[in-house]
């Protein structure tokens, strides 16, 4: 078995449950619940020493950052490679696409958000420039793409799918990026486990209200 370590709201955990629907793999999920700093038990600290969910535990292999987690069900479990291609140039890209997401994408989401869901501080016109520079970055990368990496659905689509459709439950209005408003809804229809993303963010929401 694997144990997967989640939250079903967690951007980053839903990314990786719907990558291990796409690849077909079955992951024994263990929740954790951070409000009670469950992350931060020993048992738990043995498992990840930085505390963050989503943690994969397959035999020996205990790995966290989502971006790595659903690299390697693909290349260990996957029956093509087509989520996560092996030819280098069709890979640089679904990388590039997958940095973007986690160091500028959801980091400014984070940014701005955060501080105000979970401090009560108050919004900072600043952070929210970022951000919407960050989403029309994306909206260049489709520009004449149905998909975020080449030609057919990858890894980066799942990922990016995850924070996008936290921006959009924030309230973010992406209907100023045509082409992320475009490709976001086909994500909706043809990411395989669309709907686990759905639960996730209906527990996501809470934090928002
Ligand atoms: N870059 C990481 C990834 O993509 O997996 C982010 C992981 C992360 O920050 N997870 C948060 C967490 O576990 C929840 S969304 N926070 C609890 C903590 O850091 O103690």
């Amino acid at each position: 078995t694997i144990d997967f370590y989640y939250l079903p709201g967690s951007a980053p955990c839903r990314a990786v449950l719907m990558a291990a629907k796409a690849v077909g793999v079955e992951l024994n999920l263990k929740l954790v619940d951070l409000m009670s700093g469950e992350q931060l038990k020993p048992e738990f600290l043995k498992i990840n020493p930085q505390h963050t969910i989503p943690t994969l535990v397959d035999g020996d292999l205990s790995l966290w950052e989502s971006r790595a987690i659903i690299a390697y069900l693909v290349e260990k479990y996957g029956k093509t490679d087509s989520l996560y291609p092996k030819d280098a140039a069709k890979r640089a890209l679904v990388n590039q696409r997958m940095y973007f997401d986690m160091g500028t994408l959801y980091d400014r989401f984070a940014t701005y958000y955060y501080p105000q869901i979970f401090a009560k501080a108050p919004a900072n016109p600043e952070n929210f420039k970022k951000m919407e520079e960050a989403v029309g970055f994306l909206n260049t990368f489709l520009e004449g793409q149905t998909y975020a990496a080449g030609d057919s659905l990858t890894l980066a689509d799942i990922t990016l799918v995850a924070t996008i459709s936290s921006y959009d439950l924030a309230g973010f209005d992406l209907s100023k990026y045509p082409n992320v408003a475009k490709w976001y809804s086909n994500c909706k229809a043809t990411v395989p486990g669309y709907d686990i993303n759905e639960a996730g963010l209906a527990e996501f929401k809470k934090f928002f209200s």
